[in-house]
């Protein structure tokens, strides 16, 4: 760069500060008007409270993964906390430009007790193909092997990263801890399978752990429609920029007049994504599922590095892995000294938020400020720091919803610290919408009946649907404790429901759905809800009267009732039995509530519809094969349908 600084004032011999005032006659056009920014601004920034350092680590394969670097000013023989997401690293913690680290390390960091109060480094890497890191991205990309036939996996990125951040960041003691949210949670149980030797603790929140089972992609074999909206924002570019379209206001009608889930996605070129493509081709819980599911995995090599799982009880998107995970490491090693469990009466990633309710659903404390500053900070400073604090947590830490207290367990699901025990009692569906726990009654021959219609299939949510924008987002969030009323009054919904209670029914543990059922179709779904009624009137909370709170519910694709992997048609007009686990739950029926059963056939847009006429892959449902189906229930004598509670009862002492 020519400046007026390099040539007419050296010559002239002026002091900088004479020369600014200089303006030789002489001068040509191109000198005349330098260039007012320098080559390389330097920010001033030392007085900030700490320092930030934006580096790209190199991998094994010579792939550089874009690392965001926050350490506290004057921070000594500090532990790191990382997170290893597709959501933008830098993005997210350098939005807002500040000199305090509070106001980067915000309510949307879980971490921000640990890191503002404990002085931890923060690292947030953005994981290979997305945002500013190099590489190719493959969703949830599976460990090396069949699925994956490069060098590098979650595991191998997470290693390479904490072997450079233990060398290069002076600052640090050299142990690590891993934690995140949903996709950056399924990147932390990677970071498990072979671990680096620094890694000392994981945190995997709400984790993404088998997606046909019951996390993001399916649920029990019935695609979540919402899922192609995330296959375009990961897929289609690597700043995630393209924005999902809309046609109609009410999502409802969007995705009903698009058809078929395959319909939609060509409407929306993801045809050009690789996971549409692999997804559509795998609609069973064949291998492509099973080997990438990461309780499998991780059962089979255990984990050697302190973890503590965390699952939200009304989790509307990732409900079912880390539970999973935790039962299958049970199963592997019942006295595993590096296994903890959080059970939190939370949406999705409500745990970094405020906690104090959900939806109308009151707690009585702030649940979430709980959980980051009594359970999650002594789990972080008991397993990196260097002269850590007894960590004086049980191995469970469950919050019980009803009665609203936190209970410290030895095991989960256990219903108490001492003095229960869980016996499994049947809750039986009866004839005229009556549910009775104990012996079934009626005849064997009784039903109940209705019409389930895939061209209005029953609305997940009160309609119109709109959950695009902030307060779209809000419902999204909260739609499972979402008033069943809704669903109840419509005529292709049962609803089956006890008297008010006289004593209280304290269920722990994942009620089981045991439905014996007929269809006029040759393949159908089963949602079963399992639902708390509160009194006609509440005191206190008068909007709460009558409430249908939804405590667990979960959906099954019928051609999967005898196995995930080879679905097989239904035959019509006979009766089947549809048997599945429901989410697990931690609740009081109190006195005066009552409890209720529904079931429908359909769970709109959530799910995509079953067509009801059997089709090879029901992605690609052609319009005539979405038909009517009536639907029988049976609910009398030996033919009962019933849920299986997990029903906590005192032994001793009371519970
Ligand atoms: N539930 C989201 C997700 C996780 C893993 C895979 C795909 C989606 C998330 O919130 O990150």
């Amino acid at each position: 760069m020519s400046t007026i600084f390099g040539r007419k004032c050296a010559a002239l011999l002026l002091t900088a500060a004479n020369c600014l005032l200089f303006v030789p006659a002489q001068a040509s056009a191109a000198d005349n008007l330098p260039s007012e920014t320098p080559a390389a601004f330097v920010p001033r920034v030392d007085t900030f409270d700490y320092v930030k350092r934006q580096v790209m680590i190199p991998m094994r394969d010579g792939v550089r993964l874009q690392t965001l670097i926050l350490v506290p000013r004057g921070a000594h023989r500090a532990p790191i906390l990382l997170t290893r997401t597709p959501y933008n690293a830098a993005e997210r913690n350098t939005k807002n430009s500040s000199a305090h680290l509070s106001a980067l390390i915000d309510s949307t960091d879980v971490a921000d007790d640990a890191v503002l109060n404990g002085g931890y480094i923060r690292v947030v890497q953005d994981v290979r193909g997305k945002h500013g890191s190099e590489g190719d991205y493959i969703m949830t990309r599976p460990l090396r092997g069949p699925l994956n036939p490069t060098a590098v996996d979650h595991s191998t990125d997470t290693y390479d990263t904490i072997d450079w951040l233990v060398k290069n960041v002076p600052e640090t003691n050299g142990k690590v801890g891993i934690l995140g949210i949903s996709y950056d949670g399924f990147t932390s149980l990677m970071a498990l399978v072979n671990p680096h030797p620094a890694l000392r603790a994981a945190v995997p929140i709400n984790a993404m752990v088998d997606g046909w089972r019951g996390d993001d992609w399916f649920h029990n074999g019935a695609f979540r429609l919402d899922s192609l909206t995330y296959f375009h924002g990961q897929e289609a570019t690597r700043d995630s920029a393209v924005a999902w379209w809309t046609d109609h206001y009410d999502d409802y009608d969007t995705w009903l007049s698009a058809g078929s889930a395959s319909d939609m996605a060509r409407l929306h070129g993801l045809e050009q994504l690789g996971f549409t493509a692999k997804v559509m081709s795998h609609p069973a819980y064949d291998a492509f599922w099973q080997d990438q599911a990461l309780d499998r995995i991780l059962a089979k090599q255990g984990i050697a590095v302190p973890t503590m799982l965390v699952h939200s009880l009304w989790d509307q998107e990732d409900l079912y892995g880390n539970l999973a995970l935790y039962r299958a490491l049970k199963v592997q090693q019942p006295d595993n000294p590096n296994l903890y469990l959080v059970i939190g009466p939370w949406f999705h990633h409500q745990e970094r938020l405020d906690g104090s309710s959900l939806g109308p659903i009151r707690f009585g404390s702030d649940t979430a400020q709980y959980f980051r500053l009594n359970v999650l900070r002594p789990f972080l400073d008991h397993y990196l720091k260097d002269d850590p604090a007894p960590i004086g947590l049980t191995r469970v830490t469950a919050f019980e919803t009803g009665t609203n207290r936190w209970q410290a367990l030895a095991t989960w699901p256990s219903g108490c610290a001492v003095g229960c025990a869980i016996e499994h009692q049947n809750l039986y569906l009866q004839a005229s919408g009556a549910l009775r726990l104990g012996a079934p009654s009626g005849a064997a021959s009784d039903f109940e009946s209705y019409v389930s219609d895939p061209a209005k299939p029953v609305p997940y949510l009160p309609r119109p649907i709109h959950i695009a924008g902030d307060e779209g987002e809000a419902s999204w969030q909260t739609w499972l404790v979402g008033d069943q009323r809704d669903a109840a009054s419509r005529t292709d919904v049962l609803s089956f429901a006890t008297p008010a209670l006289t004593e209280s029914v304290k269920i722990s543990g994942q009620p089981l759905a045991n439905l014996i059922a007929s269809t006029t179709g040759t393949d159908g779904d089963f949602v079963v809800k399992l639902i708390d009624v509160y009194p006609d009137e509440v005191g206190r909370e008068p909007k709460m009267g009558g409430y249908q709170l939804m405590i667990s519910a979960d959906i099954l694709r019928g051609r999967y009732r005898d196995s995930f992997s080879n679905p097989k048609a239904i035959p019509a007009d006979q009766k089947q039995v549809y048997r599945f686990p429901l989410p697990a739950a931690n609740h009081v029926f109190l006195p005066g509530h009552r409890i209720m059963v529904q079931v429908q056939s359909s769970w709109f847009p959530v799910y995509d519809r079953n067509p009801q006429s059997y089709v090879d892959n029901i992605f690609f449902a052609k319009p005539a094969d979405y038909k009517r189906a009536t639907i029988k229930v049976f609910d009398g004598g030996s033919n009962s349908s019933f849920v299986d509670l997990p029903v906590v009862h005192a032994v001793g002492a009371a519970p």
